[in-house]
């Protein structure tokens, strides 16, 4: 969970340095994002039983022009998408009503759409890679979950894996909250209690995961994981001289620097010890590539509290949470985390299945526009409400949002000015759109977040 990350380090795909509130947005605050929604710019399908191709096809990575805005709404009302058997219908996700939602159209759009789970995209080849590798070494003993619905309950997301009360992953800044108490996973633990009281011992768990974040090319509010678990008994330690604890994080590391192996070949690669609610001790693998340290992961020993509650007293067991944008991003040299949602066959044509590290050849490269702007901000904002809204009418053509200047007056009052760059990964964009859209964005900021544009 990003939050559970330490800082921002200097590595390839280093998240930026973010001048993010962490105060829990205010229920009303988050009512005002989610209405926001219904004049968001994805087309929307209109087939109430969807096939992935027809989501595949109603889903173009450019939004629809400016005019043709605000006319979904009803269209979406009726979609509905399958997921693992569950059938969840727009107005399960979106609602405007209710303030305890913050669940925009762009995000439910999403859903279903299980990039993880096509052979032929590179997250899709990414996670088979995987499987081959725990295949080969683990024959037959790891089950593979990669079609578990993402809407769980607050309770899976965080109390079943110790998040405490107070930490600042659950407030409404930084998750979709669909009520009071389900959430858009926003990580695979979310399933680890689920698993482990199902009787399975050795799992993978692969799925899309939403969180509300800044943008920019490594950051995008909906990535994939995938969950790695494995539970040794008291017999499994016995003979090695260690303790339980010893043994199982030796085996985690082993298991992951072979993992690491497998995807890169011979890889520098280091430990870094940090901290996660659910394991103890608990580490990060860093990467080096490209002349820099790239986190890759997130992993530890699982704390006892949870195999206890879950049936597994006197056993220990490790977990991983890996993020599949990261690691594609380096094996097949892709620049942009928003590529992974394009159906240009430019893109898409590129991949095929079984075929790991096939470098990506960018078809285009059309400059960013650059556009600021500036205004008093009030106690309530904070920079993933703004992303939230500048993503709610620009879509994908929003690369980056950055803070670039900040400051107080001798009234108390605080400025911020940021830059947003607009790009479309697959065509030139009209300095008439590109205006259009700055228009709407300072119109839908001023509105949805009330604060005063300068
Ligand atoms: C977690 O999500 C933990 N649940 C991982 C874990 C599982 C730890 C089991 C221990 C045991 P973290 O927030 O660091 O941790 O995310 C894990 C990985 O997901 C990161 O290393 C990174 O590769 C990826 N990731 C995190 N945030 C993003 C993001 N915004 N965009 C793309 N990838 C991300
Ligand atoms: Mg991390």
């Amino acid at each position: 969970m990003r939050p559970l990350i330490r800082t921002a380090r200097c590595c390839l795909l280093r998240a930026r340095v973010r001048a993010m509130a962490t105060l829990p947005m205010a229920p009303l605050a988050a009512a005002s994002i989610s209405s926001s929604a219904s004049s968001s710019t994805r087309p929307v399908f209109s087939s109430s039983r969807p096939s992935r191709l027809l989501l595949a096809r109603f889903f173009p990575a450019a939004p629809a022009p400016v005019g043709q805005r605000g006319l979904r709404t009803s269209a979406a009302a009726a979609a509905a998408v399958e997921v693992g058997g569950v059938k969840i219908a727009r107005d399960d996700v979106v609602k405007e009503d209710d303030p305890t939602n913050n669940v925009p159209d762009t995000i439910f759009s999403k859903i279903g759409l299980q990039l993880h789970r096509r052979d032929s995209h590179p997250l899709g080849i990414l996670k088979n890679t995987i499987y081959d590798y725990f295949d080969k070494n683990f024959a037959g003993q790891f089950d593979k979950f990669d079609d578990l619905c993402p809407l769980v309950s607050v309770k899976q997301n965080f109390d079943d894996v110790l998040v405490p009360a107070d930490h600042v992953s659950r407030s409404y800044n930084d998750t979709y909250y669909v009520d009071s108490q389900t959430v858009l996973r926003c990580h695979t633990s979310a399933h680890q209690a689920e698993l482990l009281r199902d009787g399975h011992t050795h799992f993978l768990v692969t799925g899309d995961v939403y969180r509300r974040d800044s943008i920019d090319s490594t950051h995008y509010p909906v990535f994939h994981q995938m969950e790695g678990f494995r539970v040794f008994s008291p017999d499994d330690w016995s003979g090695s001289g260690m303790d339980g604890t010893a043994y199982a994080a030796a085996d985690l590391k082993k298991t992951l620097e072979g993992l690491a192996r497998h995807l890169f070949g011979a890889v520098e690669m280091r430990w870094v010890d940090t901290y996660f609610p659910f394991t103890n001790p608990s580490f990060e693998l860093e990467i080096y590539f490209q002349d820099d340290w790239l986190e890759v992961l997130g992993c530890g020993v699982t704390e006892q509290e949870i195999l206890k509650r879950n049936g597994r007293t006197d056993h220990v067991a490790w977990a991983f949470g890996l993020g599949l944008e990261r690691l594609a991003m380096v094996l097949f040299d892709i620049p942009d985390i928003r590529l992974f949602w394009s159906n240009d066959k430019r893109f898409t044509s590129q991949f095929s299945e079984g075929k790991l590290g096939v470098k990506f050849k960018p078809f285009s490269k059309f400059p960013p526009c650059y556009k600021d702007m500036s205004f008093w901000i009030n106690d309530a904002f904070t920079e993933n409400n703004l992303c939230e809204v500048v993503r709610g009418i620009a879509g994908d053509l929003a690369e980056e949002v950055k803070l670039i200047d900040n400051f107080t007056n001798k009234k108390g009052m605080t400025s911020h000015c940021y830059r947003i760059a607009y790009r479309s990964m697959e065509r030139s964009l009209t300095d008439e759109e590109i205006n259009n859209l700055q228009l709407n964005v300072r119109e839908a900021v001023k509105n949805k977040l009330n604060v005063e544009l300068r």
